[in-house]
């Protein structure tokens, strides 16, 4: 039994958002088809991460997924792109309009200054696998998990973080070979490669990853969201330089300096930058 006393945030029909002691929990709630997602999935999950990168309350989200499957008492993380909502042009909605919006969920997770960890209770396959390496961190079910690509099975390919981010993780020759081959990875394998930061008994894995949390929580925000940003920078080319450097404009609008040109601009003045230290 969870010792996490979580309220639900929001309703929705695809997955479930709560949060307990500055933690969301966001996850997957259509485990009769191992978690796929249908652009409905997607626009909720998107929703609900936006909800969560603004309110000030939350410093860590954990993206997981409810289970097993009442069919066959499997569990599931995301098994990708539900197939049956593919449409010619991508994943089809309720609108009838095409769309392959899981990517810009992947660059939510990327670019919100708040960390994300995977808790990964089964199968992560295909756009399911994708997300767990946008993720800041994967914690993953010694027991059910299994690491999957079926990118190549189904004519899809995630050309961004999915596997160029992924080869950065596990190294070239392995990224290639989970997209190649296609094969299964346990949460063991997937921990000995690089993409895993533990593997966690299955009864615990909640538990762990909301301590896990706890002990973000316990750090300076400010470094968090700058380490978070410095990381990405590297790999996100302009991008990455400018949200960074959003960042130091945030802190620069907290000095002295940067109050003095402020108000000279508001009191019809020229600015005195003269009583500021040119720092070495
Ligand atoms: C997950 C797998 C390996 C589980 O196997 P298992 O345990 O044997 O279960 P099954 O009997 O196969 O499945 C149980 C029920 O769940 C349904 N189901 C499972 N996965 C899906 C799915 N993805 N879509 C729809 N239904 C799914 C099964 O049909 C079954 O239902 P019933 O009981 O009614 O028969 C195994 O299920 C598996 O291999 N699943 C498919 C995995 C897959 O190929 N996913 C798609 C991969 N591609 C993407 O995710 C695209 C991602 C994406 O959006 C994207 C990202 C970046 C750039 C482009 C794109 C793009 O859109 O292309």
């Amino acid at each position: 039994m969870s010792k996490i006393n979580w309220t639900t945030v929001k309703e929705y029909t695809d997955i479930t958002y709560k949060k307990a002691n500055h933690v969301a929990r966001i996850a997957f709630n259509r485990p009769e088809v191992r978690n796929a997602f249908r652009p409905k999935t997607t626009a909720e999950l998107f929703d609900a991460l936006l909800h969560a990168r603004e309110d000030d309350d939350i410093g860590v989200v954990l993206l997981s997924a409810e289970g097993p499957s009442p069919k066959d008492g499997k569990y599931a993380f995301c098994s990708g792109g539900d197939q049956k909502a593919r449409g010619e042009q991508g994943y089809v909605g309720d609108d009838g309009v095409a769309r392959l919006n899981i990517l810009e969920v992947q660059r939510l997770i990327r670019f919100m200054p708040k960390v994300v960890i995977a808790v990964v209770p089964g199968w992560a396959v295909g756009g399911g696998h994708s997300l767990h390496v946008v993720c800041d961190m994967t914690l993953a079910s010694k027991e059910h998990a299994i690491f999957k690509q079926t990118d190549a099975d189904v004519t899809s390919f995630d050309g961004g973080y999915g596997s160029a981010y992924l080869a950065k993780m596990v190294g070239q020759k392995r990224a290639r070979e989970i997209f190649f081959l296609g094969r299964n990875y346990s949460a063991q394998e997937a921990f000995d490669m690089g993409m895993v930061n533990a593997v966690v008994p299955h009864s615990e894995l909640e538990d762990t990853a909301f301590d896990w949390a706890q002990e973000v929580l316990g750090k300076s925000p400010l470094s968090i969201r700058m380490l978070k940003f410095a990381f990405n920078a590297t790999d996100d080319g302009m991008v990455g330089q400018q949200v960074f450097a959003g960042e130091a404009t945030r802190l620069a609008y907290m000095t002295e300096e940067a109050k003095e040109g402020r108000n000279a601009f508001l009191e019809k003045r020229k600015p005195d930058f003269e009583q500021f230290k040119r720092v070495s």
